[in-house]
């Protein structure tokens, strides 16, 4: 079985890669030319409604069966932010990296304006399968819990994977390995759940 994942996210890809394939499906990103056709406005206020709106805006953009994740990060000692505003936080960068640190700071600015050091927070990761036709096919969610640390470590992974920290293992996210964040990451836990439902 063949898939599109529809993100221009690169990081997120290898992820569903690794775990799909393992399933033995084969997982598509967009190539430059269909990105460029039709990219749909993430309005939504929900990251299931914007996983929803990619999903059926890129299936029927490329006339084929389109698998979309919606993720971010939720901090409670900000009231959840950044939630769906992750990946544009702070409004600067070039760059995906760029971007990534510019969020990482105001993050921690943002907390220690509240005079907060550390908070509960978790990964959400909303998936969502669509028909060429839009038709939505299948939804799942999933979550990973950690606390966010003030001294941002390791270097793989993206995005927030440096601020949060995980208890159980002394370790942030972004220390794991690739096979280790894959096997308990929320978009993991929300690709189990709809492997099931599109297979
Ligand atoms: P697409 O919309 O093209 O898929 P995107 O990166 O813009 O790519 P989102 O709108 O879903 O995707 O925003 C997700 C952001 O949430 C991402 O840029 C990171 O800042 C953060 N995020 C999501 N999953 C993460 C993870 O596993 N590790 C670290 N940060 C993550």
């Amino acid at each position: 079985m063949n898939i599109l994942l529809a993100t221009s996210n690169s990081h997120k890809l290898g992820e569903v890669q690794a775990i799909l394939g393992l399933q033995g499906i084969v997982v598509v990103g967009l190539n430059e030319t269909e990105r460029l056709i039709d990219e749909p406005i993430e309005d939504a206020d929900t990251f299931a409604g914007n996983a929803r709106l990619k999903a059926a805006g890129y299936a029927k953009a490329t006339g084929k069966r389109c698998m979309a994740d919606d993720s971010g990060l939720v901090v409670d000692a900000l009231g959840g932010e950044p939630g769906i505003f992750s990946a544009r936080y702070a409004g600067i960068g070039e760059s995906r990296e760029e971007r990534d640190a510019a969020n990482n700071e105001l993050l921690l600015t943002n907390l220690s304006k509240r005079g907060e050091s550390e908070s509960p927070a978790r990964f959400v990761c909303a998936l969502c399968v669509a028909d060429p036709d839009g038709t939505i096919v299948a939804e799942s969610e999933g979550a990973f819990e950690g606390v966010i640390t003030t001294t941002p470590r390791g270097v793989h992974g993206f995005g927030y994977d440096p601020l949060l920290f995980l208890p159980d293992v002394g370790m942030t996210s972004a220390e794991l390995s690739e096979e280790e964040k894959n096997a308990r990451s929320h978009r993991s836990v929300a690709l189990r759940k709809i492997i099931p439902l599109i297979t």
